[in-house]
């Protein structure tokens, strides 16, 4: 019997003792800060109402979608304690991509921000069919006397009894996460109870090694699994307390690192590159780890970090499959350019195209096991990803001859820009439903401060002028219907699109010409 969120929340409060600083933020313009002992009052009132008022049940999908705060968690916390499987997506998300997902996972129930309701309303009703019923959505923080935000505040003052969690196995299912597959459908990632806690006790334990003085901070949402543990999972395995941002791009970050002494960041090459430039990086002086994920860590700007603030960056690779990291190094382990050696608890090798270990100073194919793994939601790519009981992770890296991993290159079609995955097939296919576009490809091309930005490379449709004014057209096409994240920040026009005899698109070739 494992329940993550009562492990993390009513465990944490008997550890740490009620009164220790667990969460802080804003949501809406309002600040926030809760003890563990304050946070449970919240979370037992959401989770009376999730299973009294709303009929969720053990096993139920419930939708999550709001930016980063201390709400956000609350309601994270409560669904877990209620049995229910959390279901976070990108706040960002349009109608489409939130109706995808209510399908795919089979979302009974949501608690949506008040202030991000419309598409998911519109996603609902589209659906329904497919859902069996139409998605339940309870909106949180825009006041009412239904509001489970209204409620948990009202039972915290009056101090109602504390809600006991469902007795859920260790394997029983806690949440699906999703990430976006090379064909553009996207994936749901399966994590039970147990593998919760693990990457706390491995990664976080092993590697970053959390002091409950801590004061946790970053940029990726919960939604995006690098988000979930490294703002909320590991500091409250630590008896540390996190601060939850709504908007955490690097200027915000690094304000909320001076004013508040944050002690841990989480965020993405692109956001220490940034912060970088900003002339006040002394200001970075509370800070005592840095972790880096989501892309490549360019060697440069680890060597930048560290000249700047004396830290030295915490690099690691993880995967929305494998929940959270499973290569990483710390302290003096660290080799700056390698992404370090696999943590504690993991396996990894690197594979040559038959499926063996490639010898040392060879690339080859990522394949890694450990106690978490991928369990994609009823899909044939399965097979694809787990291979012999490795997770093969779509990453092209050399291991050298001390165990350290180097990365090279992803293996598939997807682009990495700015620490989100995209898919170039689902921009291709917005694209293409253009009356302006004959053909499209998408890639994704170097950029020094993304990393890789989106470029949509385009065959115009007979009587379509291939000019900036089209281009720009193109791209308020595609921001209509998917996270503007995804959207090319380059629109190129040619004639025809590299093919093999086959007809085989030759995306590589367009990479190469940038
Ligand atoms: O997908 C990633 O890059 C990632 C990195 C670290 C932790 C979790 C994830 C999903």
């Amino acid at each position: 019997h494992l329940n993550c969120a009562e492990e993390l929340l009513d465990g944490g409060l008997e550890r740490f003792g009620a009164d220790r600083p667990c969460v802080r933020g804003e949501h809406d313009g309002a600040r926030h800060a809760w003890s563990f002992g304050q946070l449970r009052a919240r979370v037992d009132r959401i989770a009376r109402m999730l299973t009294e008022d709303m009929g969720v049940r053990p096993g139920n999908r419930v939708l999550l979608r709001g930016p980063n705060s201390p709400w956000l968690a609350a309601c994270w916390l409560a669904v877990l304690k209620a049995g229910g499987v959390v279901v976070t997506v990108l706040h960002v998300l349009r109608t489409e991509e939130l109706e995808a997902i209510l399908r795919s996972a089979r979302v009974s129930h949501a608690l949506c921000d008040a202030r991000f309701a419309d598409d998911l309303e519109e996603a609902a009703d589209r659906a329904a069919p497919q859902v069996g019923e139409r998605t339940a959505i309870a909106l949180y923080g825009g006041g009412g006397p239904h509001d489970p935000a209204v409620l948990a505040e009202r039972a915290a003052a009056e101090g109602e009894p504390p809600f006991p969690a469902v007795r859920t196995a260790a394997d029983d299912v806690a949440l699906i996460a999703y990430t976006s597959g090379t064909t553009g459908r996207p994936k749901g990632c399966v994590h039970f109870h147990r593998d919760v806690t693990a990457i706390a006790d491995t990664f976080s334990a092993h590697i970053l090694k959390p002091r409950p003085d801590d004061l946790f901070a970053g940029s990726p949402p919960f939604a995006f699994t690098f988000g979930l543990g490294g703002l909320l999972i590991f500091p409250m395995r630590a008896g540390a307390e996190t601060l939850l941002l709504e908007k955490a791009g690097p200027d915000r970050l690094a304000r909320a690192v001076e004013e508040e002494r944050v002690t841990v960041l989480f965020t993405a090459p692109t956001a220490y590159r940034a912060m970088l430039s900003d002339p006040r990086a002394h200001a970075l002086s509370s800070l005592r780890r840095c972790v880096s994920a989501g892309e490549h860590l360019p060697e440069a700007v680890w060597a930048a970090w560290y000249e700047a603030t004396g830290v030295k960056l915490i690099d690691g690779i993880g995967a929305t499959e494998m929940l959270h990291i499973f290569i990483s190094a710390s302290d003096d382990d660290i080799r700056p350019g390698s992404t370090g050696r696999p943590v504690p608890g993991f396996t990894a090798e690197v594979l040559d195209e038959e499926g063996r270990p490639a010898p040392d100073g060879v690339p080859g194919r990522l394949a890694v096991r450990g106690p978490v793994g991928c369990r994609y939601l009823a899909d044939e790519r399965q097979r694809r990803y787990v291979q012999d009981g490795w997770n093969i992770t779509g990453d092209t890296y050399v291991r050298d001859a001390d165990g350290y991993f180097w990365y090279r290159s992803r293996s598939d079609d997807i682009i990495v820009s700015a620490g989100y995955n995209i898919a170039a097939m689902e921009v291709e296919e917005v694209l293409m439903r253009s009356p302006l576009v004959r053909e499209a490809a998408v890639v994704g091309v170097p950029d020094p401060g993304r990393g890789q930005i989106v470029k949509a490379v385009v065959v115009p449709a007979e009587g379509t002028r291939s000019d900036e004014a089209t281009a720009e057209e193109l791209k308020a096409f595609v921001k209509q219907s998917v996270a503007p994240y995804k959207t090319p920040r380059l629109v190129e026009f040619t004639a025809a699109l590299p093919r093999t005899e086959t007809g085989k698109l030759q995306r590589y070739k367009l990479r190469e010409n940038g």
